[in-house]
């Protein structure tokens, strides 16, 4: 496997003209990968379709990783095309001839033009910004007759220590084939694998529970044939039961914030010493949570979630999707697909404990129950260790949450416009926890009884530096942001809060998205460049008084 990270050339076909292809695009610069475009003071936020190019030394049948690009792109090969991806944050795996042994050259043109077509995965009106790039790392190897191409492990029993493993193998593999499986070096116990798949309960020896407070992690490796695989993964178990969410069969509180993978200076591609920075901040905080909004995560953000003891909600792409996204054929089979792969890509890391999808669609119309139905379907044939859930902007008009484990509200009150709190200006506690109160009769409902309940968005904005007693001073934000948090901490039947947000993000500032003054969303409680507003320090202070 050969890491094609590094400076690649780079082009710019600007945003009027028809793509020209790859073939007449002029060389100027180079760009790091991974990395996005228009984040570089050359091309700030500028649209238009950036071309990557670098030169390979391979040749014959060959398979080329792309952890995560977007929002579109196009990839050749000594110029000839050799696939899209229409699915952005995704892995893409392409699988082809190289031709001969050699140097060869690899196209990705990146296409971040406007598209507001109803079967695109990242429209121009979603609340964050829609940089264009490589956002994760490439890379190449030449593909095996056969390889071990896949390992599940599910942990199923944690008083025994014993987990169902799945290998899947792909290409020309033997019929039948001995395996050896190995927990963290050990004497390996030996399985027959037929028919290129099996699984097969097992013991770790010596194990140790993964959890927030102890995140201890295992390895697997699995070797059959003279192939290896090996795969780091936790012993712990989540459920929903009894109107409880359940870690390692004790109800946990999760208490945290949403956050964008994103960066001003750089877009997607976020460093992953910043991304280490920011979940160590969130953790120091006593924070237990992220929900990493609203696109799968990276490896980056996951591997170092498993290994601080963090649980992540992760799901993938929607933001407030209405009829005709919900009725495209082509928008749904996407979403399948992105959610199949985020499903298989992330199954073995012990800090996701929820799994999402199509974030603030609207679930009050049959296409939309429809689609939260098949999506929450395909998430537990892939996995079935957790529970599934979407965030809901509409609870009281929904029809879809009956169809997940978890209900998840994106709420408002004390921000945007609602019966008790429209018009005001100063904070009003009272009128904040009445409407959080009228959110909560819906928990009654007998067909929710037994759900577990979070508050999966609450928050509202805070210009940095802005200061006084109205909405958008910091505080104003440091208010509504702890009587959240304090009503979280009391509220029994509330298993969790994800405040929107860590951090400001890039979104825009026009008739589809107003109120977002700087072009960001402003309601972090920390700046985009991670300097905390006065809601952090309230925060940080409210939480360390509760012995978090
Ligand atoms: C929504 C949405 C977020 C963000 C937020 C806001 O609930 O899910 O992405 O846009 O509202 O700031 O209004």
């Amino acid at each position: 496997m050969i890491s094609l990270n590094g400076f690649w050339d780079f082009g710019f076909s600007g945003e009027l003209e028809e793509y020209p292809g790859a073939d007449k695009v002029k060389f100027t610069t180079s760009l790091p990968v991974p990395g996005c475009f228009d984040v570089e003071p050359r091309f700030k936020l500028r649209r238009g379709v950036g071309v990557y190019r670098t030169r390979v030394v391979t040749g014959g049948p060959v398979t080329l990783t792309f952890d995560g690009l977007g929002p579109k792109a196009e990839f050749f090969w000594d110029g000839r095309s050799i696939g899209r991806c229409d699915l952005p944050f995704s892995r893409e795996v392409l699988r082809f001839d190289a031709g001969a042994e050699g140097e060869h050259t690899l196209i990705v043109a990146v296409d971040n033009r406007a598209d507001d077509a109803h079967d695109s995965l990242f429209p121009g009106f979603y609340d964050f910004y829609r940089h264009g790039g490589i956002y994760r790392p490439v890379s190449i190897c030449r593909t095996p007759d056969w390889e071990i191409g896949y390992v599940k492990i599910i942990p199923r029993d944690i008083v025994r220590g014993i987990a169902d493993v799945t290998v899947e193998l792909a290409g020309a593999f033997p019929q039948e084939v001995e395996a050896n499986f190995s927990f963290d070096g050990r004497t390996p116990e030996v399985r027959r694998i037929s028919g290129g798949r099996g699984t097969f309960s097992l013991t770790v020896p010596d194990f140790r529970l993964w959890s927030c407070e102890t995140p201890h992690l295992h390895r697997l490796a699995v070797s059959a044939g003279g192939k290896v695989c090996e795969k780091t993964f936790g012993m712990r178990t989540v459920e929903a039961a009894d109107g409880r969410l359940l870690v390692n069969g004790k109800p946990v509180k999760l208490l945290g914030y949403n956050r964008h993978d994103c960066h001003p200076d750089f877009g997607f591609a976020v460093p992953e010493a910043l991304v280490k920075r920011d979940l160590e901040l969130i953790k120091a905080q006593g924070c237990n949570f992220i929900r990493g909004c609203h696109y799968p995560q990276s490896e980056t953000v996951l591997d170092w979630c498993d290994r601080l003891g963090l649980f992540v909600w992760e799901e993938s792409m929607g933001w407030g999707n209405g009829e005709l996204d919900l009725t495209n054929e082509t928008f749904r089979a996407r979403q399948h697909e992105q959610t199949r792969r985020m499903a298989r890509k992330s199954v073995n890391h012990p800090c996701v404990i929820l799994e999402g999808f199509m974030n603030e669609l609207r679930s009050d119309l049959e296409p939309g129950r429809t689609l939260v139905r098949e999506l929450a379907a395909i998430l537990k044939e892939e996995d079935g260790s957790r529970p599934v859930t979407f965030a809901c902007n509409i609870p009281f008009k929904d029809i879809s949450m009956p169809e997940v484990d978890v209900l998840s509200f994106n709420i408002y009150p004390g921000w945007y416009a609602n019966p008790q709190m429209s018009d005001v200006q100063q904070f009003d506690a009272e009128g904040l926890e009445t409407a959080l109160r009228k959110y909560e009769t819906l928990l009654e409902r007998p067909e929710f009884k037994d759900k577990p309940f979070i508050i999966s968005e609450i928050g509202g904005a805070a210009l940095p530096g802005w200061h006084g007693d109205v909405r958008w001073t910091e505080e104003y934000q440091a208010e509504l942001a702890c009587a959240v948090f304090e009503h979280v901490l009391a509220a029994e039947r509330c298993s969790g809060l994800a405040i929107w947000m860590f951090c400001d993000t890039r979104s825009y500032n026009d008739y589809r998205i107003p109120a977002r003054p700087r072009g960001f969303n402003n309601k972090g409680l920390m700046d985009e460049y991670r300097r905390p507003k006065l809601a952090w320090n309230a925060v940080t202070k409210l939480l360390k008084k509760a012995g978090k």
